[in-house]
């Protein structure tokens, strides 16, 4: 690596390579296959190679409307390889949202992978951009084996990047309905390693398998960041991941660590037909509060170490985490090393230890900032750090626990959902006069969103009922529909005439 910045190309291939483990396996991808760390470093080459010829700039942002496949993966390579600042995101994400972001973002190209029928309308989307396709990567993969002769373009040298330089947006939902896009320095990239990647411990050794997408900060730290750093290999599975697709890529590639959600691990262990890999010796959750007998339940049914993380797309990664072997059921652990974590009063002042508080992150993978959004990152990133929005509690032996979000914000298996935006298409449905949506709890004790109604007098409650499921459908993505529609004559109103949402919430509770 060279001393004036950081090698990203070096440090999570090249170096592998550099070190006689090129013939190790990077990636295992549905389409392409098995990908070794010498291929994988060919086609970042080649890649790169093409963005010089299509005239991208550095410094450039390139938008990925992208699937998880090694693809993406060689895209943000190679993106990194020419000094540009990869972007990536859902191809589940609507028309709208996607022309947004690569507005906000200022997108110099776009990459698009996607299912075929996605991918024709991306494509008719952004008609007039520069644009690289998954396939084309995997054409090249396809040959890579043979070496650099047949990659088709040249690249110069990796791109040396300075410490404080933005080399990564990723995209949290916003408050105002729209996402917003969060910089992450190269530092901060760099820094991973030394702080969760230390609890983690990942070898060469380790098959790494993630149900959280890349396009989630979450997941991108655990198909990406973290197994490349320590040359691990990683099972990819395409598309969105459910309980039958995670049992079969458990028994098919027998990970040693699971990268997943609460939401997901109930999902498995509740279904009779689905069982535990005995490889695995990481269970790592995140992305939502993991109830106390959930996570007791995870460790007898994978005989395995449990990691209970809470992380934030502001601060990278996880930050405050169960140490495996120490863990403390119902609590999300300590922070991990480098990072500061303090518990914090509205107007920035410490609390005492027992008292709750909004949960203050400080350390090197704290975000630079957002894309524009001037008084959003104000609120965020302020006191020497970022608030991650987490109401939380230190006991005097250093462990925090999660009491519930700072803001409105749902929490539907790590997917961050503005009740706002359900209630929006709720009550454009034919026959709703009001609607309200709060979070509730599932039989496993998991956050999920309840939508209460009113129907407009007169009208046929099935017929309502059957008009909103199809508003649903057709305007929310699957992870934002409510798990239960519920009818009132009324809504709950305080003595002072204003909704009585803590009653709707306790109701949803039950
Ligand atoms: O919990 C989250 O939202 C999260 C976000 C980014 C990276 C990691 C995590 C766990």
């Amino acid at each position: 690596e060279r001393a004036s910045g950081v090698n990203l190309i070096g440090r999570l291939v090249a170096g592998h390579v550099c070190a006689g483990r090129g013939d190790r396996t990077s990636y295992l991808d549905p389409q392409a296959g098995e990908v070794t760390y010498a291929a994988l470093l060919e086609a970042v080459r080649g890649y790169a190679g093409a963005l010089r010829a299509a005239g991208v700039p550095e410094g450039a942002r390139g938008l990925l409307v992208a699937d998880d496949s090694v693809a993406t993966v060689v895209a943000v390579l190679g993106l990194w390889w020419q000094g540009c600042v990869p972007v990536v995101i859902s191809p589940m994400l609507t028309d709208d949202e996607v022309r947004y972001i690569a507005e906000d973002c200022a997108a110099a190209m776009v990459h698009l992978d996607a299912a075929p029928k996605r991918q024709r309308a991306l494509e008719e989307l952004f008609e007039t951009t520069t644009r690289f396709a998954g396939a084309d990567v995997r054409a090249v993969l396809a040959t890579a084996e043979a070496g650099p002769a047949r990659c088709p373009q040249e690249a110069g040298p990796p791109a040396a990047w300075s410490a404080g330089r933005e080399a990564l947006v990723q995209y949290t939902s916003g408050s105002t309905g729209m996402p917003k896009g969060v910089r992450h320095s190269a530092g901060a990239i760099a820094a991973l390693a030394d702080g969760i990647g230390t609890v983690l411990a990942l070898t060469p050794g380790d098959t790494v398998l993630s149900t959280a997408r890349m396009s989630f900060g979450y997941g991108f730290g655990s198909s990406v960041l973290c197994p490349l750093a320590a040359g691990s290999r990683v099972a990819l599975i395409s598309g969105t991941v459910d309980v039958h697709s995670l049992a079969a890529a458990l028994q098919r590639h027998q990970p040693t660590v699971l990268f997943s959600v609460p939401r997901l691990y109930a999902a498995l262990l509740n279904d009779s037909g689905a069982a535990a890999a005995e490889s695995v010796r990481l269970c790592v959750a995140a992305g939502e509060n993991l109830p106390g007998p959930l996570s007791e339940r995870i460790r007898a049914v994978f005989q395995a170490d449990l990691l209970n993380g809470l992380g934030a797309t502001e601060v990278l990664h996880i930050v405050v985490g169960t140490p495996p072997g120490n863990e403390r059921p119902g609590t999300f652990g300590v922070p991990v090393p480098g990072i500061t974590a303090t518990v914090r009063a509205v107007d920035g002042t410490l609390v005492a230890d027992g008292e709750e508080g909004r949960l203050h992150i400080a350390g090197p993978t704290v975000a630079l900032g957002y894309i524009g959004r001037p008084e959003a990152a104000a609120v965020t990133f302020a006191d020497g750090g970022a608030y991650t929005g987490d109401v939380v509690r230190r006991a005097p032996d250093g462990t925090f626990t999660h009491l519930c979000r700072a803001d409105d914000l749902l929490n539907l298996g790590g997917y961050k959902v503005y009740p706002g935006e359900i209630e929006s298409v709720v009550r454009g449905a034919e026959g709703v006069q009001d609607c309200v949506v709060v979070g509730g709890r599932d039989a496993d004790g998991l956050e999920q969103a309840v939508a209460y109604l009113v129907a407009r007098p007169g009208s046929d409650l099935a017929g309502v009922r059957r008009a909103v499921l199809a508003a649903i459908r057709g305007g929310l993505a699957a992870y934002k529909r409510p798990a239960r529609l519920e009818f009132r004559d009324k809504l709950p109103t305080t003595s002072t005439g204003k909704l009585a949402a803590f009653e709707l919430r306790k109701a949803a509770a039950q």
